[in-house]
């Protein structure tokens, strides 16, 4: 029998499981699927966690959420084709969902398909390794809870294991010596910890403008953003200004390329990740930069070294959930044999007309064009229900809008839902007077 191993339980693995078990269901014969999670419990970065560091074995934590995290899009934008909102939670509920909201929402289709008996939790994978005269993988693994590693032989390996988790940490002049706390946003946990600092950010991107948002809400006294390319520009309140690249830092002083200083208490390098498979061996390694068309894998999939290799959730990401789904369903239709794979020359044609495309994006509006018709590429090919992927877009374009308008009000703003139709209410409390994100807060009509 086909063997199937997916590393990793979070959205994208949990997809993979999916996509299997709904081919099932339609009465098609399925590989063996065995899932290797290395935390305790599924929904990957939803799963949130108050360690930073190490784990309780010693693993390096997973996790880059923090408290009172709530959704950083429309959840319409990332809404299952195939398991709204409203089934799971028989209500319609907000756009803009606290994280243990959407934990449940990810948990719900996977319980109800009745998967967790295909996951082996807590259970880190060590090595993959590929034996070209049988074709098959061998799997290391590590059952932390016998304390016990393993070897298992698949045929095919889907990664799944995320990108958001190792974080990209530059070096600062005087950082050494700086006194203040200096954390990356892979260890942001709560913002209360910056109530009445002046905190520094460096970046630009969503965990920049997200954390310092977050800082501010909850009381710091200032928050100042510090970009290398150019400034996100959105109409931050009082108390919040973005300067050009931190130089320096000496003592509690922080040094800008226009030659402003200002004295900060705080550092929070919100620097982004790296891509980091420390599992793979140099031929299946993936190599790429957090980008929508990523390095080596053919429609951003199937690994071009070795096509019995997948990788799910790889890009940089506007559309989330769904696209994994697309990702997940067209790698269980190639390893099913339903989907037959071209030749080499056409799969590196078909690449280099993505990446053509894609470096010359300029904006988000165009990068979510240029996502969108990916996933509707995907959907073309396998039997993920079809959804509106250009209303998808349209819902995204609205939420730029609404951020440009107001940064610290957007998440206040409803939209309808593409797979239901069903227009979203209006949240019971405005996103900034909103201090509990718990899940039976979020739902109280
Ligand atoms: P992950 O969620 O990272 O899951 C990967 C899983 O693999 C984890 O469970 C991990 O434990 C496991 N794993 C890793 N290594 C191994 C190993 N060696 N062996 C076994 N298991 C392993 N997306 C949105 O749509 N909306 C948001 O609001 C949003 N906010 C975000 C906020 C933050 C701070 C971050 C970092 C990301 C956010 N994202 C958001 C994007 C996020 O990447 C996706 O929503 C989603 O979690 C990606 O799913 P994944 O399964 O690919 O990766
Ligand atoms: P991103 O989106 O990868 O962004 C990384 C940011 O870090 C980006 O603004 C970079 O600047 C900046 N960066 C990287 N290296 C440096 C150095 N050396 N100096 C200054 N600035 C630097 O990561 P995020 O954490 O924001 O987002 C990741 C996910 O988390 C995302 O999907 C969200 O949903 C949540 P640049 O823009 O290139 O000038």
């Amino acid at each position: 029998m086909t063997r199937v191993a997916v590393i990793g339980a979070g959205p994208s693995g949990l997809a993979q499981l999916r996509a299997f078990q709904s081919a099932a269901q339609k009465g098609a014969e399925i590989p063996e699927v065995i899932c290797f999670e290395k935390q305790a419990d599924w929904g990957g970065l939803w799963n949130y966690t108050w360690r930073t560091g190490l784990d309780e074995y010693g693993e390096p934590v997973h996790g880059s959420m923090y408290r009172y995290l709530w959704s950083n899009g429309p959840k319409e934008c990332l809404e299952f084709a195939d398991y709204s909102f409203e089934e799971h939670f028989g209500k319609p509920i907000g756009s803009y969902p606290p994280r243990a909201v959407l934990w449940d929402y990810i948990k719900g289709r996977v319980e109800k398909a009745d998967l967790r008996k295909w996951v082996r939790f807590s259970t880190p994978v060590r090595m993959v390794t590929f034996d070209e005269a049988t074709k098959k993988f061998t799997v290391t693994a590590h059952n932390r809870i016998e304390d016990r590693m393993y070897d298992e032989e698949f045929d095919y390996v889907v990664v799944a294991s995320g990108h958001f988790s190792t974080p990209n940490v530059p070096y600062f002049e005087g950082v050494k010596t700086f006194g203040g706390r200096v954390l990356h946003a892979h260890d942001f946990r709560d913002a209360l910890e910056f109530k009445d600092k002046d905190v520094l950010i460096v970046g630009r991107s969503y965990s920049a403008e997200d954390i310092g948002s977050q800082c501010w809400k909850y009381g710091a006294k200032s928050v100042t953003t510090s970009y290398r390319s150019k400034p996100m520009g959105f109409k931050w309140p009082e108390r919040f200004e973005e300067r050009p690249l931190l130089q320096k830092l000496v003592n509690k002083t922080a040094h800008f390329a226009d030659g402003s200083t200002k004295d900060v208490d705080a550092l929070i390098l919100c620097t982004g990740y790296l891509h980091h498979f420390p599992f793979l061996p140099d031929d299946l390694r993936l190599k790429t930069a957090n980008r929508l068309w990523s390095d080596n894998l053919y429609k951003g999939v199937v690994y071009e070294g070795n096509p019995q290799l997948m990788y799910i959730g790889m890009q940089d990401q506007f559309y989330t959930f769904n696209m994994f789904d697309a990702q997940a369903w067209y790698a269980r239709d190639v390893i099913m044999g339903r989907i037959e794979l071209p030749s080499k020359e056409e799969m590196k044609t078909h690449f280099d007309t993505w990446r053509v495309r894609e470096e010359t994006l300029e904006d988000a509006e165009q990068m979510i064009w240029f996502q969108g018709d990916y996933v509707l590429e995907l959907l073309e090919d396998t039997d993920y229900p079809k959804f509106d992927v250009e209303g998808t877009n349209q819902t995204f374009m609205e939420w730029e809008h609404h951020k440009a308008e107001n940064i610290m009000g957007f998440r206040d703003n409803a939209y309808k839902s593409l797979m239901t139709g069903t227009m979203a209410p209006k949240h019971h409390t405005p996103w900034l007077e909103a201090m509990d994100d718990t899940l039976e807060v979020y739902l109280k009509n």
